[in-house]
């Protein structure tokens, strides 16, 4: 098709029929495929603008430049239809994809076990729950604590033998302070009664850490939950009735505490803190020793020191604190006689809780 010939072709417009034929092709143009087909057909070696520039020589020289101004114009709109429309496509094609690939990811497949949090993880949770509807609020802290708030301010000063009972992870970060992994929640303790006037009713559920090898009953890394109260006139009674309230609500009814003289640095007078047996209940048995009874923690009357450290006056506030280990109660209650199934994850294990 010569241009010339075209039907409306003008001399200032030469072009004008055979572009906007190519742009009304361009535009139906439903797929990549066809577009592909089309651009052969317009712009390829057969096209109509491929014959005009091998025409121009033909064309009289004072024409010439103009006939060829023409047909570049002709030809870069064609081209930029072109790759607008590709653009379109290409958009549409991508589209298109993404919605045939979706996946599903809300889609329950009840042939399968679902996943669920870890039994410890469970633990802590109703152990919260229960010391929320006791009236307590959950607080946390830093893992990573100075010497300051995981024994000096818990009346452990340097060189206490009691230091020794914790085999304590140090982080070797050089001057000017001593940090270290903490061996229990307790120092969140202290960051509590820092930052709190009394009264206080807390519970503080953690990660702890100690250099211990791995055994039946013990993990380097295990999880404590620790209590704590100060307020005007709290007594031992306070500590033992909270204990054995806490006890039932968790354990269930006819399960009762009791406690045993011991002795911690940040508390005077210290005691252990035993439950009825969870297997006998209390008629004794192996795993009680025949004693009805199981040791669950250690609690006591805060001393008068943590409260210096902290800036309180211990003529003004008295206070009780109390604490255990999640892991151990956990193994104790689904009879676990392994704590390293805890986080060995296996997931024939795990699938039972
Ligand atoms: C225990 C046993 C006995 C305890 C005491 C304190 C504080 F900060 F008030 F001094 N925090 N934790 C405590 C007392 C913890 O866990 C076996």
């Amino acid at each position: 098709m010569s241009p010339e010939a075209g039907a409306g072709a003008t001399a200032s417009e030469p072009w004008g029929e055979v572009v906007a034929d190519a742009l009304r092709r361009i535009g139906s143009a439903a797929d990549l495929d066809e577009l592909q087909v089309l651009e052969v057909d317009l712009l390829g070696r057969h096209s109509a603008v491929v014959a005009a520039r091998s025409g121009l020589g033909a064309v009289p020289a004072e024409q010439r430049r103009e006939a060829g101004r023409a047909l570049n114009q002709a030809r870069a709109a064609i081209e930029e239809a072109m790759a607008a429309r590709r653009r379109a496509l290409e958009e549409t094609a991508r589209a298109a994809r993404l919605d045939a690939e979706r996946m599903d990811l809300t889609e329950v497949r009840p042939s399968r076990r679902r996943g669920h949090l870890h039994l410890v993880t469970q633990a802590r949770d109703r152990l919260e729950d229960v010391f929320v509807g006791m009236g307590y609020r959950v607080a946390d802290g830093p893992e990573a604590e100075t010497d300051w708030y995981n024994f000096e301010a818990l009346n452990f000063p340097a060189g206490h033998p009691a230091r020794n009972m914790y085999d304590t992870l140090y982080l070797e970060l050089g001057p000017p302070e001593s940090v270290l992994l903490r061996t229990h929640t307790s120092p969140v303790q202290i960051r509590v009664m820092e930052a709190t006037t009394p009264p206080i009713y807390a519970v503080m559920p953690g990660r702890c850490y100690r250099q211990d090898t791995p055994d039946a009953s013990h993990l380097p890394n295990f999880h404590q939950i620790e209590g704590l109260v100060v307020d005007r006139g709290i007594s031992f009674a306070d500590l033992a009735g909270t204990l054995d309230a806490f006890t039932e609500a968790y354990f269930g009814a006819g399960f009762h505490s009791r406690l045993r003289p011991s002795y911690f640095p940040f508390t005077e007078p210290s005691a252990e803190f035993d439950i009825t047996c969870v297997f006998c209940r209390g008629e004794g048995c192996r795993s009680c020793g025949r004693t009805g009874w199981l040791e669950l923690g250690g609690c006591g009357m805060v001393h008068p020191n943590v409260f210096r450290a902290v800036g309180y006056d211990p003529e003004e506030w008295t206070g009780f604190a109390f604490g255990f280990g999640i892991d151990r109660m956990t193994a104790q209650r689904h009879g676990i006689d392994d704590l390293r199934e805890l986080v060995t994850n296996d997931v024939r294990f795990l699938q039972q809780f």
